[in-house]
C-alpha cells in the first residue's frame, strides 16, 4: 500500500493512515515533541536507558528534538541480561555521541537474585535510583522509555490487584517537589504502542537488546498486555482513550497523597521511612 502523504510504499497502518518510512518517523516524533510541548519541557533531562528498544526510542527521539540529554543506566545485575543491555546501551551513546552513566544495584547491597518477588524490589529501586541520579547530576527531568502499551498494562495491573488507592503512573508528566528531592518524571513514548516503537528502532538501526529479563517469564503483566492489543486489534484507538481516563483517574485521585521526608535518606517517602531504605535493610 501507498503511503498516506506521498507515493512512497507504506510501512505501518495506524489509525486509518499509511505511512512511509519518512512519514512514520515524522509521525511518531510528532507525537513525542506533543508531550514536550504540552508541558514546557525544557532544561537538562535524565534519560534512562535500559539497553531495550523502547528506552533507545525514546532516547533518539528526544535527541532529534535537540533537547539537552544526561544518557544512564542501571545495572541490575541479572545473569545472562544486564551485562548484554549495558553493551547495547553504550553502543547507543556512542552512536549519538554522549557518555553513558552507570549505577550499579549491587553497590547498595540489594541482590534480585535473592528476593521472593525480584519484579517488585527492581521497580522500588529503578524508581529510586533514577530520581536520585537525576538530582545529583542537576538535571530538571527523568524521561523513561514507557510507552502507551505499558501505561495501559500497569493501570490494569493495578485495578487487577485491588491497588485502587495507590494508582499511579498513568500520566506523561508527573512534577518534581523541589523540597522532597523530587525530579519531574516524564513519559515522551506515552502515546506511542509497542510495535511503534519497535518500528521506529528498527527503521533508525538503533541497537538495542533482543534479551528479555529472565524474571519477565512470569510476570502476569504479559497476559494483560496481549489482551489489551487484542483489544485495540478490534477496536483501533482504544488505548488512546483508556490512557486519557486513567490520566484523568489518577488527577482526581492525587490530591489528598501525603508526602514525607525518608527519615533515613532524606528523599520522598509515602511513609517516614521510603520502599528503597526499607529494602536495603532487610
Ligand atoms: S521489573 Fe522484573 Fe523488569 Fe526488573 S526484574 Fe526484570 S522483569 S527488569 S521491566
Ligand atoms: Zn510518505
Ligand atoms: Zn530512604
Amino acid at each position: 500500500m501507498k503511503c498516506s502523504y506521498c507515493s512512497k510504499e507504506g510501512i505501518a497502518d495506524i489509525y486509518g493512515k499509511c505511512y512511509c518510512e519518512e512519514h512514520f518517523n515524522k509521525y511518531f516524533l510528532g507525537r513525542v515533541r506533543s508531550i514536550i510541548d504540552k508541558f514546557g519541557i525544557d532544561g537538562r533531562i535524565a534519560v534512562a536507558l535500559s539497553g531495550g528498544k523502547d528506552s533507545a526510542a525514546c532516547f533518539y527521539a528526544l535527541h532529534s528534538l535537540n533537547l539537552e540529554l544526561q544518557p544512564f543506566y542501571i545495572n541490575l545485575d541479572i545473569p545472562d541480561y544486564s551485562n548484554a543491555c549495558q553493551k547495547k546501551a553504550e553502543e547507543l551513546c556512542n552512536l549519538l555521541g554522549y557518555k553513558l552513566e552507570v549505577i550499579e544495584l549491587n553497590e547498595y547491597g540489594i541482590s534480585l537474585a535473592k528476593k521472593k518477588k525480584p519484579c517488585s524490589t527492581c521497580g522500588t529501586a529503578k524508581r529510586y535510583l533514577m530520581n536520585k541520579f537525576a538530582y545529583e547530576n542537576e538535571c530538571k527531568y527523568v524521561a523513561t522509555g514507557h510507552n502507551l502499551s505499558d501505561v495501559i498494562t500497569f493501570a490494569f495491573n493495578n485495578l487487577a490487584n485491588v491497588n485502587i488507592l495507590n494508582f499511579r503512573g498513568n500520566k506523561p508528566y508527573l512534577e518534581g517537589k523541589e523540597e522532597y528531592k523530587m525530579v519531574a518524571k516524564i513519559k515522551p513514548l506515552y502515546w506511542l504502542k509497542d510495535k511503534e516503537c519497535m518500528l521506529y528502532a528498527y527503521i533508525n538501526k538503533l541497537p538495542y537488546a533482543d534479551e528479555e529479563c529472565p524474571y519477565a517469564i512470569n510476570a502476569p503483566t504479559l497476559k494483560i498486555k496481549e489482551w489489551i492489543h487484542e483489544i485495540e486489534g478490534k477496536q483501533p484507538g482504544i488505548m488512546v482513550n483508556m490512557a486519557k481516563s486513567f490520566w484523568k483517574l489518577e488527577d482526581l485521585m492525587s490530591r489528598d497523597i501525603n508526602l514525607n521526608k525518608c527519615k533515613k535518606c532524606g528523599y520522598a517517602s509515602y511513609g517516614n521511612i521510603c520502599k528503597f531504605c526499607k529494602i536495603r535493610k532487610r
